[in-house]
């Protein structure tokens, strides 16, 4: 096989798994704006996210939130996205949204609160029984406001013990990803709030319990290339929360802010055996102002563009640069690829895919946005106060 034949080959076994939310209708805590077509039910997300994996061949699997999209039967929600063409992936937990979570879920003071918040997680794990995921993504809005607001080692305590529990329930062949992040809505101190404290606890749980990188959840001017080659040297990467941020958590489009960190990230995937290994590239994002279906499927592409450079880095020519001590030619070398137009190239391998070299044109023909329009009146806020 060519050098190039097998960068083509990489990009078709590409899967972005695409979030649930990013369907519906979601915004700020300023406003969210209504958009005409939005999905009302789970299954309606679905139907959505198959026509993003029909154009981009690559999104193969939909992220869940629950209780965001909370239905009586999951096997059968299951055999509905099956039947459209997409796999039902990641289950996240939500324990952020209820008045009893005020003070933290597993983390928080009173027993009570943390079995209620530990029997969620529970009972995402019996979701996941029952859909066939692999994983189970936690995210724990826990934290505290003000210092001396609750004790700073305890609440530690109860993470490690609530998360023992969680793991202890896991099937074979499943994982629990546990993602930090650096502050919001905790605005002091937060209990997960970089990849060292997820990484800590994942170490103590086990190989089933890996770090999810949300790139919207670190400080400026975090080297997260860095935390990306760390945690998969020490085999604990489990998968990306992909967005774009400009401020703090904008949860944009991957790529819009800064395209060239995420070319940098796909190098260290790529780098570190990553690519083919069992990470979940996921998006987690929201489209409060632009339209969803074409925003995700630009996402879609953006990941592809930042993989293929990743894949077209001359690793021979950067190994000797590096070797040789040869500093402004190993940089020449990354940013060669970087500055490589993919556009034709990723074209080409939609063709070969059986698709539309333009993904974005194909679903501004395919009528589905009028089609939605049409027939989804009253959609719900699908995501942030549902
Ligand atoms: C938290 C977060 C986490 C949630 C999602 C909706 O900011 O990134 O992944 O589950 O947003
Ligand atoms: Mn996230
Ligand atoms: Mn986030």
């Amino acid at each position: 096989m060519t050098e190039l034949a097998a960068v083509k080959a990489a990009l078709k076994t590409q899967a972005v798994e695409t979030p649930s939310w990013a369907y519906g209708n979601s915004g700020t805590r300023f406003k969210v704006f209504a958009q005409q077509g939005v999905p009302r039910t789970p299954q309606e997300k679905l139907a959505d996210a198959a026509q993003v994996h029909a154009l981009t061949g690559v999104a193969p699997t939909v992220a869940l939130h629950i209780p965001w999209d909370r239905v009586d039967d999951y096997a059968a929600l299951a055999k509905y996205a099956q039947d459209h063409g997409v796999k039902l992936g990641a289950i996240n937990s939500n324990t952020f949204q209820d008045d009893d979570y005020k003070l933290g879920s597993i983390c928080h003071p009173d027993p009570g609160v943390r079995r209620k918040a530990l029997d969620h997680l529970l009972e995402c794990v019996d979701i996941m029984d029952a859909t066939g995921s692999r994983d189970l993504k936690l995210w724990f809005a826990d934290g505290t406001n003000y210092p001396g607001q609750d004790d700073l080692r305890a609440r530690q305590d109860r993470l490690t013990q609530a998360l023992a529990q969680v793991y202890q329930r896991l099937g074979d062949g499943q994982r629990m990803l546990l993602e930090y992040k650096f502050f919001e809505p905790a605005f002091y101190a937060t209990d997960v709030p970089d990849w060292g404290t997820a990484y800590a606890h994942c170490l103590k749980l086990g190989e089933k319990a890996q770090v999810v990188v949300d790139t919207g959840h670190h400080a400026p001017g975090t080297n997260i290339e860095f935390i990306v080659a760390t945690l998969l040297r020490e085999n604990k990467l489990g998968g990306f929360d992909f967005n774009s941020r400009f401020y703090a958590d904008d949860d944009l489009m991957v790529g819009a802010a800064d395209p060239f960190q995420l070319f940098r990230i796909m190098y260290e995937v790529v780098r570190g055996g990553g690519y083919t290994s069992d990470i979940a590239f996921m998006l987690d994002q929201c489209h409060n102002i632009e339209a969803k279906i074409p925003a995700i499927i630009r996402s879609v592409m953006n990941v592809q563009e930042a993989t293929a450079k990743a894949l077209l880095v001359d690793t021979e020519a950067l190994g000797t640069a590096q070797r040789t001590g040869d500093v402004l030619e190993a940089n020449a070398v990354l940013m060669d690829a970087y500055n490589t137009d993919v556009r034709p190239l990723l074209a080409e391998v939609r063709e070969e895919m059986g698709l539309d070299p333009d993904p974005i044109a194909a679903y501004r023909r395919s009528g589905w946005a009028q089609k939605i329009i049409e027939e989804r009146v009253g959609g719900q806020q699908a995501g942030w106060g549902a």
